[in-house]
């Protein structure tokens, strides 16, 4: 049965933790590890607000099916600045994984098939299209990678050899530290595969 070896790692443009608007969730309940990175619009302490609420409200409804929680989230965050969320699910029994992204959150799968996703365009909270679930399956030692905006887009994997090889907390650190743009709050979540 495969495992997951999960993280994620924020960082405020101000460096203070209450500034930031990017956030991350991730719930991990046995048989499955329900997981989500937020990016509020802008950024700064009241940004950060809109990203607790956000957590809060994932946290208290990881269990809901995908699409149906980004309308549900939707419908929480309608009056704020909005945000762009993806939204995942990993199964360790058998390795699936459920994908649900508005807006620019990058998704990239590394492993047997390199597959790189970015959300359907939209707002949460302010403008929303109907949320799509792409299913795929991982297997031991792919690695997914979520990141906001915040982190270069389309960096490549040959800029810094070896960062697959580390655990899912050494990961997200070198993610941040080798290719955040230093220009906006950032934020990256990795999940591991592991046999
Ligand atoms: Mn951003």
């Amino acid at each position: 049965m495969p495992n997951a070896d999960c993280r994620l790692v924020t960082r405020a443009l101000s460096g203070l933790p209450d500034e930031c608007g990017d956030a991350g969730v991730i719930v991990d309940s046995g048989g499955q590890c329900f997981l989500a990175l937020i990016d509020v619009l802008g950024h700064g302490p009241q940004a950060h607000e809109v990203a607790l609420a956000a957590v809060e409200f994932l946290k208290q409804n990881s269990m809901m099916e995908l699409t149906d929680l980004m309308s549900a989230l939707h419908g929480r965050l309608k009056g704020t600045r909005g945000a762009v969320v993806t939204l995942g699910r990993f199964d360790r029994e058998t390795g699936a994984l459920g994908l649900v992204g508005v807006g620019n959150i990058t998704a990239r799968l590394f492993g047997g098939e390199a597959v790189r996703l970015l959300g359907r365009d939209g707002i949460v909270g302010y403008s929303m299209p109907t949320p799509r679930r792409l299913d795929l399956t991982m297997f031991p030692g792919d690695v997914l990678m979520l990141y906001s905006d915040g982190v270069r887009e389309h960096f490549e994997l040959f800029d810094r050899p070896g960062l697959l090889l580390g655990n899912a907390a050494a990961i997200a650190g070198e993610v941040l530290a080798h290719f955040g743009k230093g220009d906006d709050d950032a934020s990256c979540l990795i999940l591991r595969c592991t046999p």
